[in-house]
């Protein structure tokens, strides 16, 4: 056979539509077979894979086969991104909690059954090769996967947007449980190798830490400033294809990894300290070794500083690079033709950063570049909890980044001259509003600092939006309001339904057509069908289906029978006082003290599965994990119980695992306190899937009620206003002392029944829960939350009704869609359209 690859003599004189095959037009089977010996010089004698290790080999080279088939579409993209002179998008995010690629790419491509087949000849199935991919998971929880979805969507739209993250070395920690409690093991993910990145050495930047500025002049004698003395670190990008859903276009998401500038510091090598020279090659690399795993409160530490700024500087560098080699050093157009959108504050030096490389390395003057950069910043907030805004303390900005705490002072004079014309003699408003937070201890607070420098600002919820408004940005809100909007968070309908319930997509296609993966409002047109028996019947034999294949994993990965008859009854999401998996469990102890006394006519037989991860220094989070763990030992040891009621917490709970346990999923738990969770995105993944759910009025729940009907949606608990009003005179004492149910339940938890080698472990908890200042009044929401769980358990046993609910929800599903949202970002804030395709 004649080999493909090398460009062979003749080949030269060719048009370019006769050159030789590419790779990615090698028919798969021999591609996987070429990549697996020559490029991992691995199973060369063509055996079946037998063991992990060589399942894993044949993952690398599928997915490296996968990869060049993108290739082709992906220079194509790059190429339009290049000559098209519209205006781009760059989503500047310090996560991206991708979870796998390759089923992804598989599916985006149509490749599945020639994938399938492939896969066969080695005696596999594609999904148990699929299985061997590790998760990417750089990012928390919800606002990492966000970015995630936002970057399907927009190439599914075919928009020009570039992700911008950090390579961490290490993402989000393995969660393992041992006596019931947490215990946190590195995620080396890149420990094989990652076959979705190219890296591009050749784009490199150069980020400079430290030092001071120092004024001098520049040719036409004006006076400037620039850094000195700095200890500079190099950002190498690292770029990831986002493949379009079978439109030809391949985005990109540019990671930087930190690397030192040279390999030897020179003096010191000269020095004869050879190792010393070579060791700080590792201090630079620190700054891109691990993702930070706190999800809801900011820590203050210096690296996370220099992450943010190191993300920041390499990407708008990046950016005014290729604008200069394009249109020169004029900006005049700079911010009509590009936007930055901040994922929270993460990112929020991006506006000072775009100052400074504005006057001090392009030369423009104040007013000039303070235009451009207001023109081009957007920012979203994803939190109302005050504990998880950022504030950066002055001392240690004006060490690390001084530049931009200049930068940052003049943005702060020049706007409060602003706030004293609006309100005139206010010195009140001045410092509330003031961007340095002014004490012994001097901070910035990152909120303001985004909310001046950009054009935009929005919520991910209705509800959210309106709390920024009145609360926490109110005097903002006053002061410009039409900058303030809302964006209703989406999931991406490809990987949360059609990838991940391919039993479910089958049916869809079958009755509705599959227009619904590109179009998601068309999935109404399943309502009628709410009420066919024939079709509820189908309906209730996927999610069987689905549920044995959780019942499995739980099996295999807990040792729990998780009776698939059962009613799933599901809360995954990170572990969090606000989310209230505490308010669960107290459910679930009610539903043991029922059993243990008999009263059981009416309850539906349940499995509640738990899962999420609690940031390694929340103590609290770790200790509602080890109480999740002891209730759930003594209920399935409980024989009383067999019949009734099972439990686990689902230990290192990810984007992987969510793809089994979501289309599983019958009662999906979304049960925060009102006016605490921004959005949520889980709940519309269930909901996609046909969960229902018991919730409450808080975040996107509200939307989700909205587009499901009221009647199913178990709604209970105290809305927002009310949590405000019941703060002022709360009794949780008095409200377990008056409701027998209640003060059983608590006196079973109190009495040691969960901890019997260990009295007082769950003091803190329990002490939490009466007291009158509990942020998060669980004790007033529980009565009304039991009473929704018995709706739920009722309902659940007319089988016929539950089904119609159920395909209700998926039918109300399409505004949930993250190409909704992104249209909307692309409309309303971005001011972008769909790349032409190339002339
Ligand atoms: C989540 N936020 C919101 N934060 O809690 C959730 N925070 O309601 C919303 O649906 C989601 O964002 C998307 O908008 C987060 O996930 C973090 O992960 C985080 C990470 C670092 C620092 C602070």
């Amino acid at each position: 056979m004649s080999n493909t690859l090398t460009n062979s003599a003749s080949a030269k004189s060719k048009p370019a539509s006769k050159q030789p095959l590419s790779l990615g037009e090698l028919d798969l089977p021999t591609a996987v077979r070429r990549h697996l010996t020559v490029t991992l010089g691995h199973f060369d004698d063509g055996q079946t894979p037998g063991n992990e290790s060589d399942q894993r080999y044949l993952y690398r080279a599928l997915a490296i086969s996968v990869r060049d088939r993108l290739v082709p579409e992906w220079q194509q993209t790059l190429r339009r991104m290049r000559e098209s002179d519209d205006r781009k998008v760059y989503y500047l995010s310090l996560e991206f909690l991708i979870g796998r690629s390759l089923t992804n790419a598989v599916q985006n491509l149509d490749l599945d059954d020639e994938t399938r087949a492939a896969m066969h000849a080695y005696g596999m199935e594609m999904e148990d090769v699929a299985d061997r991919e590790l998760d990417a998971g750089l990012g928390n929880g919800g606002l990492g996967r966000l970015a995630a979805c936002f970057l399907d969507s927009c190439a599914n739209l075919q928009l020009p947007v570039v992700g911008y993250g950090i390579r961490y070395e290490y993402g989000m920690f393995h969660q393992r449980i041992e006596d019931g409690r947490q215990v946190e093991d590195p995620d080396h993910w890149l420990r094989d190798g990652n076959p979705w990145e190219i890296v591009r050495a050749e784009s490199s930047r150069r980020i400079r830490f430290y030092g001071r500025t120092e004024q001098y002049p520049n040719d036409q004698g004006k006076m400037c400033q620039r850094l000195v003395d700095t200890h500079d670190v190099l950002a190498v990008p690292f770029d990831m294809p986002i493949p379009g859903y079978r439109n030809e276009t391949v985005n990109t998401l540019r990671l930087w990894k930190a690397s030192t500038t040279d390999v030897f510091d020179l003096a010191e090598f000269n020095a004869g300290s050879y190792t010393e020279a070579v060791a700080t090659k590792n201090n630079a690399e620190q700054i891109s070794m691990v993702l930070y795993p706190n999800d809801a409160s900011e820590n203050g530490k210096e690296l996370r500083l220099k992450q943010q700024y190191f993300l920041v500087s390499a990407s708008l560098q990046d950016v005014i690079d290729r604008w200069v080699k394009k249109y020169g050093e004029d900006f005049s157009q700079f911010g009509q033709k590009n936007c930055f959108q901040l994922n929270d504050t993460h990112p929020a030096c991006a506006v000072p950063e775009l100052m400074r490389l504005l006057l001090d390395e392009h030369g423009l003057e104040w007013d000039e570049a303070w235009d451009v950069t207001t023109r081009c910043m957007a920012y979203t907030n994803h939190t109302l909890l005050p504990e998880a805004l950022e504030r950066w303390s002055v001392g240690l900005f004006s060490r690390l980044l001084p530049r931009l705490l200049e930068i940052i002072y003049e943005i702060n004079a020049r706007f409060l001259k602003l706030v004293d014309q609006q309100w005139p003699g206010d010195v009140g408003m001045r410092r509330e509003m003031s961007l340095i937070e002014e004490s012994d201890n001097p901070h910035i607070r990152m909120a303001y600092l985004a909310i001046v420098g950009s054009f935009s600002v929005n919520g991910v919820a209705g509800l959210h939006t309106q709390l920024l408004e009145s609360g926490l940005f109110k005097n903002f809100a006053q002061l410009w309001p039409r900058k303030f909007n809302n964006k209703t968070n989406g999931v991406t309908q490809r990987r949360w339904l059609a990838h991940c319930n391919p039993g479910l997509r089958d049916l869809l296609n079958e009755t509705i057509g599959d227009g619904w993966q590109t179009d998601l409002t068309k999935i109404k047109e399943l309502a009628p069908l709410a009420t066919d028996a024939t079709f509820r019947q189908r309906w209730q034999s996927i999610k069987l289906d689905n549920k044995k294949r959780l019942s499995e994993l739980v099996a295999e990965t807990t040792g729990v029978d998780f009776d698939t008859s059962f009613m799933f009854d599901v809360q995954v999401k990170r572990i969090h006082e606000y989310k209230r998996q505490l308010l669960n469990v107290l459910h679930v102890i009610h539903l043991y003290d029922r059993i243990q006394r008999g009263e059981t006519t009416g309850m539906a037989p349940r499995c509640v599965l738990i899962g999420g991860k609690a940031a390694p220094g929340y103590h609290v989070a770790k200790l509602i994990v080890k109480l999740i763990n002891d209730v759930a030992g003594v209920v399935n040891a409980d024989p009383k119980c067999r019949d009734l009621l099972r439990m686990v917490f689902f230990p290192n709970y990810r984007v992987s695992s969510m793809e089994v346990i979501c289309p599983a999923t019958e009662l999906s738990e979304q049960i925060s306190t009102a006016g605490k969770e921004a959005s949520g995105t889980g709940n519309m993944k269930f909901m996609m899937n046909g969960a229902l759910t018991i919730g409450t009025l808080d975040g996107a729940n509200i939307e989700i009620r909205e587009n499901a009907g009221d009647e199913n949606f178990f709604l209970f608990g105290l809305d927002a206003p009310e949590v405000v009003e019941t703060k002022k005179d709360y009794r949780p004492n008095d409200i377990i002392a008056a409701d027998p149910d209640i003060a059983r339940l608590m006196s079973i938890l109190e009495s040691g029944t969960f901890n019997r080698n260990n009295p007082g472990l769950y003091d803190l908890l329990t002490g939490g829960l009466r007291s009158p200042h509990d942020p998060w009044v669980t004790i007033a929401d529980l009565r009304s939350y039991i009473d929704a769980q018995v709706e739920v358990s009722n309902t659940y046993q007319d089988t016929a009704k539950w089904n119609e609910m159920s395909i209700l929800n998926t039918a109300g599903s399409g505004w949930f869609s993250s190409d909704r949202t992104i249209a909307q970002y692309a409309q309303d804030i971005w001011d972008v359209r769909a790349l032409p395709p190339l002339k």
